[in-house]
């Protein structure tokens, strides 16, 4: 009997995701790249998707698994449609080692005031200013999972003051931790960089908000606290990070993602001289890795073990 198909649904990154790096792992199966014809829908076992439209995966009947492309599943979460067998995430070091790297720049970047510094040189003025230790800094990472942990292991290296906020309790050694509502005060509040790798649900959206910048240090070494969002666009209110930035609320913002992606030309983060601004490539991920990935737990699969990181639905990650 021929083994269970692997469907390819995949809006947006195309070239990223030839079916030729799926065909290479998985050698001995039909790699179907959609929209496709001259196949029975019936003989998808497996669907690798990223943004697949509402219903699309209603189409297979018999599908067992569903693997997205990346490590949010936010925008599945919201088709109701959505076939009730498991939906595994991403959770591979490549792409977590390059979340770090994102997180690390932009910490250190505010850090070393490079906005500052930018802005010195471009009208040749030599004005340092005094340098901070790190160890005067407090880093709160808001997501303590796989991506956060990492980027907390590496920000304690450089000396940072590390802590983070997730849903549950966590203990990790030399990282101040806290969880739930009755934690975000207590960690906002020992907060002067502001990171977010939270996951979009139901109790996160429009978190990032003037309520929460408000209890961040009000007396941080950098004069003002300092946003971080790689997370999700729909985590943050945007007209109140604006507003925040021009009240001094907070003193600067690093946005890797937005509310609406790509960012119109109109809005106002692209000008912005306390924004810096990148477009939702905090962690592009090396396709080969995640297409080995999803190979090695179809592999295992059908061996008889478990599908690895495979989202909890009630949680909504
Ligand atoms: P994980 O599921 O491993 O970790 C999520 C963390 O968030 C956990 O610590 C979890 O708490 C915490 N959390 C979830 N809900 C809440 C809540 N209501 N209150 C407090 N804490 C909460 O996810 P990853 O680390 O792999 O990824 C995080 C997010 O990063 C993704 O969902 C995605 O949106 C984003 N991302 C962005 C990318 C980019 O390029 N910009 C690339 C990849 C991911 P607990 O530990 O208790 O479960
Ligand atoms: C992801 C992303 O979730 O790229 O992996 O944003």
């Amino acid at each position: 009997m021929s083994k269970g198909a692997l469907a390819l649904l995949i809006h947006g990154g195309t070239d990223n995701w030839s079916p030729e790096r799926f065909e290479d792992v998985c050698r001995d199966r039909r790699v179907i790249l959609m929209p496709a014809t001259g196949f029975d829908p019936a003989d998808v076992a497996y669907a690798a998707v990223w943004k697949p439209a509402p219903g699309e995966l209603a189409a297979f009947p018999n599908l067992e698994v569903i693997f997205n492309l990346g490590a949010g599943v936010d925008a599945l979460m919201a088709d109701s449609s959505l076939p009730d067998v498991p939906l595994v995430r991403v959770a591979v070091d490549d792409l977590t080692n390059r979340m770090m790297e994102y997180v690390v720049l932009h910490v250190l970047m505010h850090h070393r005031q490079e906005l500052y510094l930018r802005q010195s040189q471009a009208t040749k003025r030599w004005a340092p200013k005094y340098q901070w230790p790190a160890s005067a800094l407090s880093v709160g990472i808001m997501g303590l999972g796989t991506l956060g942990l990492r980027a907390a292991e590496v920000l304690k290296t450089i000396g940072f003051r590390v802590a983070g906020w997730s849903r549950s309790e966590r203990q990790v050694e030399g990282v101040e931790c806290f969880a739930g509502s009755a934690g975000l005060d207590p960690f906002l509040r020992r907060t002067d960089i502001l990171v977010s790798l939270l996951p979009l649900t139901a109790d996160t959206r429009s978190i990032l908000n003037r309520n929460l910048f408000a209890r961040l240090n009000r007396s941080s070494p950098l004069g003002a606290p300092v946003l971080i969002n790689a997370g999700r666009g729909a985590l943050q209110n945007e007209a109140d990070i604006l507003a925040c930035l021009d009240d001094g609320t907070l003193g600067a913002a690093s946005l890797d993602v937005f509310t609406q992606e790509p960012l119109p030309a109109s809005s106002p983060f692209w000008a912005h001289p306390k924004v810096v601004l990148t477009p939702h490539n905090a962690a592009d991920t090396d396709p080969d890795e995640i297409s080995k990935y999803v190979a090695r737990q179809i592999a295992q699969l059908e061996a008889g073990g478990a599908l690895e990181n495979v989202v909890d639905r009630g949680r909504g990650y």
